[in-house]
Parts: C-alpha cells; sequence; structure tokens
C-alpha cells in the first residue's frame, strides 16, 4: 500500500468546510452550551480554549484521523529518539533532549547527549552564578552589564525571554545587539562602561557576518577602552566552533559549547540561554526547562485528540489549506510577551516556509502562513480593522496571564476584559440590523442610519484560540515555548516539509557578498541589472 500524503485528505476536509460554511461559531455555541468544555484543555496551570473555532466534532474528528493516518505519532518519537529528522543536513533535532525530555542512553556520533548537556548545564550554573554573585571580575570589577551579540535563533529567543522574564531578572543588566547596522551596537554601547561589561558572543557556526561584524567592533571598542591585554576577560562565547572562539582569543572555559542537532530557532533551552540564566539565575532557568519539559511530556504521551500542540498545528492547518487562510496573527495580552510574535515567526516561517517535501519535490497545497502580531492592546489600535472587517479572516491566538507580575489591578483588569472582549467581537460580529438600531436609538435618522450601516457591521465568525495561564513565569514561558515549537512540527510533519533546515536565507547571504564591494567601491560594472547598478550608483551618489 502506497504511504498516505496530506493531499490525499484535502477533499474529505473539504467536504467538512462545505457542510460547516454556513453554520456560525455563535450557532454552534446556541445548539451546545458546553461547548467550550468539548474544546478546550488544560496542561498545568494554563488553560487552552478552542472552542471559538469553525469546526463540530466530525470535522474535529477528521482533522485527527488525518494526523493519525499521516502517521505523526511515530514521526513524533522519532524526533525524540534522536533520529535524522533533519534529513537535508543529515541532523537529529534534540532540543527536547536540552530540557531532559529523551531517554537517558540516546547517543549522536557515539556521544552520550544527556551527558553532554548536563556538563555544559553545569559550567554555565557556575559561570552565571560567579558572574551574578559579582565574584567574576574584570577591568573595573565586577560586571554590570551583560551583551549578547547574535542574530536568528542565537538572539531573538534569549532577547524575547529575557523581557519576558524582566520581573525576574535580578543579575546583571541585560542587552541584546543582533543587526549588522551600527545603530543597533552604537546604541548599546553608549549606554555601558566597557570596564564592567561582559560580551557574551552567541553564535553556533562562529562565522555569521553580521555577528562576527559586532563581536570585531566590539572588540575594538573595548581594546580602546580597558587595553588589549584585557579584552578577553570581558568575553564569553556560546558556540560549536571552538577553534574559532579560541582565535577570536576566548579562552576555553569561558565558551560554552552546543551541538549541531541543537537548531538555531531551537537553542533558547542549549547554551544560547547563558545571558539570560546570568539575568535570572540557574533556578528559574531551570524552572524555565521543567515547563518545557511538561510540554514535551504531554507532547509525547497525550492521544492526539487531547494534545495542544497537535491540535494547534491541525487548526492552522485546518485554516490555511481548506480556508486559505495566509497569516496567523499572535496577539499577547501580556506586554511582557512583545517579543512572542517575532520569535514564533522565525520559528514558524522558517521551519514551515517551504516548497519542497522531503523527497525533493515541490508540494501542491501551501505551507506556513505569515505569522504576525503586536502586544494588545497596542494592536486593537492598528490592525485590528482588518481582523474584524478585512476581506479575508485571520486566525489569531489571544494570550492572557491572569495575574500579572507587579500587578496594577485596573490595568490588568482592562487588559484582560479587552482580549475577551476582542474573541467574543471576532466571533460574534454585528449585524446589519443591530448597527440601524443602536444608530437610530443614538439620535441618527432612520436613512442615515441605513446609509452609514454596512460600514458597521462585523461580520463576525471568525476564529480564534485562547491560552490563558496563571502568571508568566519562567516555568509557564517554557511551556508556551515548546508548546508552539511542537505544533510547528506537527505542522511540518503534515506539511511533510524538512522542518529543521533554512536554505531559503541564503541566496540573499550570497548576493550580499558580491554587493558589498560595488557599494565601497561606487563601481556598479559588476551588477546583475539595471535597478541594482543604479540603486548602487544613486548610493554612492547620496554618499559623496
Ligand atoms: C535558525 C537559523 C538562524 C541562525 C542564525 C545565527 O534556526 O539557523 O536564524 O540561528 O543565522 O547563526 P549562528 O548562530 O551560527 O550565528
Amino acid at each position: 500500500m502506497t504511504a498516505q500524503r496530506f493531499s490525499d485528505f484535502l477533499n474529505v476536509l473539504n467536504v467538512h468546510r462545505e457542510r460547516l460554511v454556513s453554520t456560525t461559531m455563535a450557532e454552534m455555541f446556541d445548539a451546545n452550551p458546553d461547548r467550550f468544555l468539548g474544546f478546550s484543555l488544560c496542561l498545568d496551570s494554563l488553560v487552552f480554549d478552542y472552542s471559538k473555532n469553525r469546526i463540530d466534532r466530525n470535522s474535529f474528528e477528521a482533522l485527527i484521523d488525518m494526523a493519525r493516518s499521516l502517521e505523526i505519532e511515530s514521526l513524533r518519537d522519532a524526533m525524540f529518539r534522536g533520529d535524522i529528522v533533519n534529513t537535508t543536513e543529515n541532523r537529529a533535532a534534540l532540543h527536547v533532549a536540552l530540557r531532559g525530555s529523551v531517554s537517558q542512553d540516546v547517543e549522536v556520533d557515539g556521544k552520550n547527549v544527556a551527558e553532554a548537556i548536563d556538563s555544559v548545564l553545569k559550567r554555565m550554573r557556575k559561570f552565571s552564578s560567579v558572574v551574578r554573585n559579582g565574584f567574576y571580575t574584570v577591568t573595573g570589577g565586577k560586571i554590570l552589564d551583560v551583551v549578547n551579540i547574535g542574530i536568528g535563533g542565537s538572539h531573538t529567543g534569549p532577547a524575547m525571554a529575557a523581557r519576558a522574564l524582566d520581573p525576574f531578572c535580578d543579575g546583571p543588566k541585560l542587552h541584546f545587539v543582533s543587526n549588522v547596522d551600527g545603530a543597533d551596537l552604537s546604541s548599546v554601547l553608549g549606554s555601558i562602561n566597557p570596564q564592567t561589561t561582559l560580551f557574551i558572543i552567541a553564535s553556533k557556526t562562529f562565522t555569521t557576518a553580521e555577528t562576527m561584524m559586532n563581536a570585531n567592533t566590539a572588540r575594538k571598542w573595548l581594546a580602546e577602552n580597558v587595553g588589549e591585554e584585557n579584552v578577553g576577560k570581558h568575553f564569553a562565547a556560546l558556540s560549536t566552533n571552538q577553534s574559532d572562539t579560541r582565535k577570536f582569543g576566548i579562552d576555553d572555559e569561558r565558551c560554552f559549547e552546543f551541538w549541531d542537532w541543537v537548531g538555531g530557532r531551537y537553542s533558547l533551552w542549549s547554551a544560547i540561554g547563558l545571558s539570560l540564566m546570568i539575568g535570572i539565575g540557574p533556578d528559574r532557568f531551570d524552572e524555565m526547562l521543567s515547563g518545557a519539559k511538561t510540554a514535551d511530556r504531554h507532547f509525547a504521551e497525550e492521544p492526539l485528540e487531547k494534545n495542544i500542540p497537535v491540535i494547534m498545528a491541525l487548526l492552522g492547518i485546518w485554516y490555511r489549506n481548506i480556508w486559505n487562510c495566509s497569516s496567523h496573527a499572535i496577539l499577547p495580552y501580556d506586554h511582557r510577551l512583545a517579543g512572542l510574535p517575532c520569535w514564533l515567526q522565525q520559528l514558524d516561517m522558517e521551519s514551515n516556509g517551504k516548497s519542497i517535501d522531503r523527497s525533493g519535490n515541490p508540494v501542491d497545497y501551501d505551507t506556513a502562513p505569515v505569522v504576525f502580531g503586536e502586544p494588545g492592546t497596542n494592536g486593537q489600535h492598528a490592525f485590528y480593522q482588518l481582523l474584524h472587517q478585512g476581506t479575508n479572516f485571520v486566525p489569531c491566538d489571544f494570550l492572557l496571564a491572569a495575574n500579572a507580575q507587579g500587578e496594577m489591578f485596573e490595568h490588568q483588569m482592562a487588559l484582560a476584559a479587552n482580549c475577551l472582549a476582542q474573541s467574543e467581537a471576532l466571533m460574534r460580529g454585528k449585524d446589519e440590523e443591530t448597527v440601524i438600531a443602536e444608530l437610530v436609538a443614538g439620535g441618527m435618522s432612520k436613512d442615515q442610519a441605513k446609509s452609514l450601516a454596512p460600514h458597521k457591521v462585523f461580520s463576525g465568525n471568525r476564529p480564534s484560540n485562547t491560552i490563558l495561564y496563571e502568571r508568566l513565569e519562567p516555568r509557564t514561558l517554557g511551556m508556551i515555548l515548546a508548546l508552539y515549537e511542537h505544533k510547528a512540527f506537527v505542522q511540518g510533519a503534515i506539511w511533510n516539509v524538512n522542518s529543521f533546515d533554512q536554505w531559503g536565507v541564503e541566496l540573499g547571504k550570497q548576493l550580499a557578498a558580491d554587493i558589498e564591494p560595488s557599494l565601497k567601491s561606487g563601481d556598479d560594472s559588476e551588477a546583475a541589472n539595471s535597478s541594482t547598478a543604479c540603486l548602487i550608483r544613486a548610493f554612492a551618489k547620496f554618499r559623496e
């Protein structure tokens, strides 16, 4: 029997769409007042409400059947076993091992994974404690500022988590520099004292152009300020490439290793988390790992129909492939999660923004949607117009903490009310009759009300998930992030793409290396076309 493919299920799912297309979610709630109970799950201190989706029991079961037929469970088990799931790079994807979620005997290249992780974690704990306690001294004494220099996966995770866990950051002040745009580095350099700063160069390869340029500039700046002989102690490195970290002048004792089986965008849990660990302390970092482990266990053990990341993934696929939604909004009503949409953008779009399947053939269906978002309520005053009245609906994830850290009661109630109101408004909408009645009650003539009404109608029936959690603590953050990682995994497995490579970022890098000399010299003769040539010329002119 030939293996089943995702496209084999599209017809079945489309039949469910046809059946549901004229049924509203509001009608489904009316027909089943207990709908929430049937379409929600709890994990630890987190509630996942997916009842405001355009599904009924039959379509939900069809999605689950599809996941089961496409052997999601065995693909998941292969990842947890350390099989080569990243086939184009011939690597395992063992980020789950970083939170202790794989068996103790998993080996890669003859080396025990759990032992390797444990030994680096121990060194990270020791180093971060010494830095936090002020026992690691540099030119000006103890470390007061830590600057993480990295980009992509070596930046987004720790920067997002440091912001999310800011109330727990009781160590040196954390800064993050990623962009090759000098504005990024210079604004940080302008705010720190070189004598009391530790730079952490976070780069798996230690060859990434932006990171190395920022690292070299920081090194020069330090040498000018503390003397070349003192520079070394102001640096630590997080990398798989120890020969280059040595060449840069960083002692092995301050080089924290990770491995090629940790993908960049999955690396927060590895040595890449060192800056965060210095900020929040090793115990809280452990709590974050333990939250992620709880999500791992849930993903690995719960049946598909009770499995939060599986359901998140299937709903995403339902909207992407059956309802043609090309975007997905991440709406944290938790200001500290402001970096989450950006982190998820990379996670989803780099993992699953692919059009070639795992066997090298073009896919004949859509894959990852565009992910975007802003913290509530800021987004409400910007792009929610489109969410409520745009021509296509955008599936949304709302995230809400019941308790805020350092809470201001009135603010928290207003924030939470807005969050619940938005998902309700998206679902319920407002019909023309109601709009007219409201306008007339407000003193408008019936004719005026009728002509204005179409602009004020909300079609409603727009789906969303809500993730409600007790409080944004390290453990909760770990759980939320790992749930989303597994969601991306399941989507990639169903779309049959390799979620762990990112060849799509290479071409631009190659061309930048070709173009940079022309920009420096102002000679456009090598430019590939008239657009690039003229832009090089105009650029040179503006710089005269
Ligand atoms: C993520 C990608 C990418 C990577 C950066 C930084 O999954 O691989 O975002 O993290 O390009 O790479 P280095 O850590 O090697 O500098």
